[in-house]
């Protein structure tokens, strides 16, 4: 078939856009044997590279890392002449590729794709171009990138202006002479940055518009040092591959130190060398909490700041330059060459917008609150509706006349942002969801443009010819980049990684935080479990593989790296006085926990008569306070009164009860039933003293982790057939509550999340024999009546190898009558509760806890 310009239209696949994205995947498409072309509305290759041709437009990430990695021959081919080569060079590269690879043939250029419909029944994309032709295809790409949708200008009278009007976004090819010129600049972002020291080396008078001020470090820019080169040169494709595996797409190890965990002094030599480096990914590389700490974002926000005061000689424009209302990062940082020296220039001035906003902009200039000003020229480098603005661009409508602008109406939906629900065959390439803006673009397409190829390929040889993920995994992917990101600072700024510089547009955090590595592991597992999160369909029939691939918290996930790179043995093969030892070191290591009113040490009667030590944790309001008897984790052979420490804390102040931690007899020196003894007899000699404690007498609760929650079961099950003392309530947190069998989660969760079900094993083995197991002092589950017992909070972690016996004693209690409240806590690992200010995501949970003690203190 042919359209009206007699050219072909039937394609296997159509893509948009001939930048570094659409350019890649034209030639994978034709090597896999795809008919493929592309639309595009320039009239040459080069994407953001074609059109951002601002003096000065550059890149931020180093050439040598900002190139394609998929032809050896070009990398020899090819010599950058600056670390971060111009705009000019950028484009030649493109056009270099373009030719040696004989690109241009299968691109149409000039041509703009005003829609795109998906014929359900044809199962194809029928795509419109802007002078009317239909093209056809089985897939569609979207390789339009992530910044090239200009803002529209939101600046009230901007359409008056009688005089020059640029966009940094649209600069024109011929370029512009502003000799003699007084010229106004809008923006401050990385266009304005690069742009703005060229502009006042040419004009007469230079009024810059700030609204929001910005971080930025020297580019240094000039030659790659031999250093430098020398990473990549030593084995460039081993470089590459590190690339593919690192967090941004470059190089660089992931720090490990805090910027709160050293002296000033150490900081800002770290910092000197940032600086020094010239390089974005030095921002990332110095701490591990710049992004997440607020106190050790603080400490580079001061750092950025005392520089830019000592390079801006008049101290009031140095304040209006320096960014006080952002993290660091939050906003995409710059690299700047003498920007901030420019304003020591006597013809350039900067306006600050928050003080004298614009009102509106004139005949003749632009009007603030305050002034007016006249120019020959203004250059709006006021941004780009970022990363969703071109794909929403495009009037595409999916399956059931869906459009993709309505499906995405509060937000992007997408599957690993390659793909969205109910556009089957339509494949975005970096778009929203992905690690795309946070990266080196480049890895980020390769990686993307590959996956795509890839699958194709792979649907081909199975004889299936339509995909699309289910809903179940997209809504899980996208609350896992919420998520994520809801770890870090970034969803803190009015970025356009948040969409918050486009009016209307729905404020969500665009990009995959996670890093490159981690998202790359997602997708080679989404592959390697069969397209997980996919249904699959053709000629050999349907395939739907439905699943979520990150089902763990993220910062779950962190924590298990973490505690992966230290690569220690099993604590069961430490030996008890080992594995003693190695809870108390790792307990000390994890944030303290709140500040409590008092914290008292003492000792109480155990069951055999010996004192028991206690910690008592003193709220700082006034008491009496009601009591909460608590036992801690540990197998019932590890940990002490203190080895809970901050999650006793925790409860202590948002219970705002006094929480007596006890240090029960441990095994195997003491075996079962002494633990269980301990607790009710502390249980009981805490109900006797609960005055002289500070307590109201018969306010009393009982709470515990793993075996601590088997020890609180038990003692709450001896209170109410001893007939006292009184037990107002039980939180259960992830209890052991019984020893006789193996359940699911012993199997699905036996490795190597927290608990293993070797390491159960092993403190059963201490505690107590096979033959008492039944007991239900040992296992409170198998107690023959649950009548009659306190109401209960019982938590249970999905990944937790104790989840299901959790889960059957909350189901047994309320069969039996009792007020139970049952939450299972998804993604979340047995010690993520108890890890306070380091499991964020399982913050509802420690409140729920705190929230069932105030409810079973206040209940009659
Ligand atoms: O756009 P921006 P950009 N009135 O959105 C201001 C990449 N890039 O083109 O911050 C007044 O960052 C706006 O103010 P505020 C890079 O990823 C890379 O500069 O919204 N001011 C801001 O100061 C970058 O982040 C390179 O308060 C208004 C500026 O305009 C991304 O592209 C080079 C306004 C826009 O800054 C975008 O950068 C260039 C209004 N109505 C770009 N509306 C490299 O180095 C907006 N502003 C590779």
């Amino acid at each position: 078939m042919t359209n009206n310009n007699n050219e072909p239209s039937e394609f296997d696949v159509v893509i948009v856009g001939a930048g570094f994205a659409g350019m890649y995947q034209l030639k994978r498409m034709r090597d896999a044997g795809f008919s493929a072309i592309v639309l595009e509305v320039a009239d040459d290759v080069g994407g953001t590279w074609y059109w951002n041709r601002y003096p000065g437009a550059r890149c931020d990430i180093l050439t040598v890392d900002y190139s394609y990695s998929w032809d050896p021959e070009l990398e020899k081919e090819w010599v950058w002449s600056e670390r971060y080569a111009t705009q000019p060079e950028i484009l030649r590269y493109a056009q270099f590729v373009a030719d040696k690879h004989d690109l241009r043939r299968d691109i149409r250029f000039n041509t703009r794709v005003n829609a795109a419909r998906w014929n359900d029944e044809q199962g194809r994309w029928v795509i419109t171009t802007n002078d009317g032709s239909q093209l056809n295809a089985r897939y569609y790409v979207m390789a339009t990138g992530c910044l090239s949708m200009p803002k529209v200008p939101d600046v009230a009278g901007s359409e008056r202006f009688t005089g020059e009007v640029y966009f940094t976004s649209t600069w024109p090819h011929k370029g512009v002479d502003f000799s003699g010129k007084r010229v106004g600049v809008i923006g401050t972002g990385s266009s304005a940055v690069q742009s703005i020291p060229l502009i006042a080396e040419q004009c007469e008078q230079l009024t810059v518009f700030q609204r929001t001020p910005n971080f930025a470090i020297p580019a240094r820019n000039g030659a790659i040092s031999e250093e430098r080169l020398a990473e990549y040169k030593k084995d460039p494709e081993a470089y590459r591959e590190e690339a593919r595996w690192s967090e941004i797409g470059v190089p660089r190890e992931r720090p490990q130190l805090s910027a709160l965990q050293v002296s000033e002094e150490e900081r800002n030599e770290h910092y000197e060398s940032m600086w020094e480096e010239g390089e974005l990914r030095a921002v990332g590389a110095v701490y591990n909490d710049i992004l997440t700490n607020a106190d050790a974002n603080d400490t580079m926000r001061r750092f950025i700041n005392d520089k830019i005061r000592a390079k801006v000689d008049d101290p009031a424009t140095a304040e209006l330059l320096c960014p006080d209302n952002h993290y660091v990062a939050s906003k995409r940082p710059c690299l700047d060459t003498n920007y901030f020296e420019t304003y020591n220039l006597p013809h350039v001035k900067l306006l600050d917008l928050r003080d004298d906003p614009i009102a509106t902009i004139t005949e003749t200039g632009i009007d603030t609150g305050k002034a007016s000003f006249e120019f020959d020229a203004i250059v709006f480098a006021t941004g780009f509706d970022a990363m969703t603005g071109a794909l929403v661009g495009v009037d595409i409508t999916g399956r059931d006349g869906l459009t993709l602008r309505d499906a995405w109406d509060h937000g992007p939906q997408t599957y690993l942002g390659l793909m969205s629900v109910g556009f089957p065959n339509l494949f975005m390439i970096t778009g929203p969801g992905s690690p795309s803006v946070l990266s080196n673009m480049m890895v980020s397409i390769e990686q993307h443009v590959d996956l795509i190829t890839d699958t194709l390929v792979s649907l081909r040889k199975k004889g299936f010819d339509r995909i699309e993920p289910t809903e179940l995994a997209q809504s899980r992917w996208v609350q896992h980049n919420n998520e994520f990101a809801d770890l870090t600072l970034m969803p803190s700024a009015n970025s356009w990684y948040m969409g918050a510089n486009v009016p209307g547009k729905p404020q969500v955090f665009l990009p995959y935080i996670g890093g490159v590595d981690r998202y790359r592991m997602a997708c080679d597992e989404v592959v390697a479990r069969n397209y997980l999160g996919f249904a699959l369909s053709g000629p050999s029939g349907q395939q739907l593989n439905d699943g979520i691939i990150r089902e763990l918290k993220p910062d779950v996930q962190l924590l298990l790296e973490a505690i992966a790179e230290l690569d220690l043995p099993p604590m069961e093969t430490m030996g008890v006085d080992g594995a003693r030892q190695f809870m108390i070191e790792s307990g000390a290591s994890m944030p303290p926990g709140p500040d409590v009113g008092e914290i008292i040490d003492g000792t109480l009667s155990g069951a055999d008569g010996s004192a028991l030590k206690y910690r008592l944790y003193r709220p700082p309001s006034g008491g009496p306070h009601p009591i909460t008897v608590y036992f801690h984790g540990g197998g019932w052979v590890l940990g002490n009164a203190t080895t809970d420490d901050p999650l006793c804390r925790y409860l202590c102040l948002h219970s705002d009860s006094i929480v007596i931690s006890v240090n029960y007899r441990h095994a195997p020196e003491a075996r079962f039933p002494a633990a269980a003894d301990d607790g009710i007899a502390a249980v009981t000699w805490v109900s006797e003293h609960a005055q002289e404690l500070g307590g109201v007498p018969g306010r009393l609760a009982v709470a515990g982790w793993s075996a601590g929650g088997n020890v609180a079961a038990v003692a709450a099950q001896q209170a109410r057939f001893a007939g006292g003392p009184e037990i107002c309530g039980q939180v259960l947190l992830c209890p052991v509550t019984d020893g006789t069998g193996r359940r699911s989660s012993h199997h699905e969760n036996a490795e190597s999340l927290g608990l293993t079900l070797s390491l159960m094993d092993w403190f059963w083995d201490n505690y107590c024999d096979e033959d008492n197991r039944s007991d239900p002092k040992a296992s409170p589950l198998l107690a023959r009546d649950l009548s009659g017992l306190p109401p209960a909070l019982v938590l249970t972690c999905q990944f937790d190898p104790l989840r299901d016996e959790g889960d059957a004693y909350a189901e047994a209690l309320k069969a039996a009558g009792v007020n139970v409240r049952h939450l299972k806590c998804e993604g979340q690992i047995h010690t993520s509760i108890p890890a306070v200010d380091v499991v964020v995501t399982a913050e509802y949970a420690r409140e729920a806890m705190a929230a069932a003690l105030r409810d079973f203190f206040s209940e009659p």
